[in-house]
């Protein structure tokens, strides 16, 4: 019972404990890359390409390439930065992939895309190497938002704020924010694209527009251009290969 009376406490006590180990590790005072530069300087080709083995949707994609080639293969591709999955429950990803990945590539953002749901992970992206992180509002509150942002611009990492809808949208405040619109809704895994179209048109022009999931053709984005998009982020179309380097090469060029 005095147990239970403490839990807040206590967990409170071992975060603290957990972040000023990753504070002290040796990749922390690393300066991050910035994302938003990245997909605005002239000529950035604006694909986020992302490292993905398997997915709730789609089950093993692939598990036989290694995080290092295919990043060595996005980056001959020119991409404007690269996502990693560190979610290892559904998605089959560990953080251990970020690292092994900032060891090959200093040239390019790394996103770090997980389900945010407590500040230590936000630590825990700065000290493996990441320079952006993925907040999702479909799971957080309008204070977890604002809060969890705040703590990954004061460690000097961007963010990708992911929106569905217009009702998550509004949980935000979107001033000079990267805002991700997910074609895919998490819930009935559907992909919309007219749906985000219709989206797009409520973010204001201070905002730097992504586009999520189900790209699968360099003709999207032209289109996905037209209404002002500047990043795209594609797994599977190049997961789903053998060489997902090369078939990102190919999508590029
Ligand atoms: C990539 P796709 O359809 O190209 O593989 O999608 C990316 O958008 C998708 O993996 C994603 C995701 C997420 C995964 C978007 N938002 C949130 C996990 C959690």
């Amino acid at each position: 019972k005095i147990i239970a009376h403490k839990k807040k406490e206590i967990t409170q006590l071992k975060r603290e404990v957990l972040v000023e180990k990753l504070v002290k590790s040796p990749g922390f005072n690393r300066t991050p890359i910035s994302l938003k530069k990245s997909l605005t300087v002239n000529g950035s080709t604006g694909i986020i390409a992302e490292f993905k083995r398997q997915s709730p949707s789609k089950g093993i994609i692939n598990d036989k390439v290694s995080v290092v080639d295919v990043t060595q293969g996005y980056l001959d591709a020119n991409v404007a930065a690269q996502s990693i999955l560190t979610d290892t429950h559904f998605f089959g990803g560990t953080i251990l992939d970020v690292i092994q990945a900032r060891a090959v590539n200093d040239i390019t953002p790394i996103l770090r895309k997980d389900f945010i749901v407590d500040g230590f992970q936000i630590v825990e992206a700065k000290a493996i190497g990441a320079d952006v992180i993925l907040l999702i509002a479909a799971c957080l509150t309008k204070e977890e938002l604002k809060n969890y942002g705040k703590l990954a611009e004061d460690l000097g990492l961007d963010v990708l704020y992911e929106v569905h809808s217009k009702e998550e949208l509004d949980k935000i405040d979107l001033d000079h924010k990267i805002i991700g619109i997910n074609n895919r809704n998490l819930k009935t895994f559907e992909v919309d694209l007219e749906h985000s179209i219709e989206l797009a048109s409520q973010i204001p022009s201070s905002c730097i527009k992504v586009s999520e999931s189900g790209i699968s053709d360099p003709r999207i984005i032209t289109g996905l251009k037209e209404y002002g998009f500047q990043g795209f982020l594609i797994g599977e179309n190049f997961m789903k290969t053998e060489d997902p380097g090369y078939a990102c090469q190919e999508f590029i060029s």
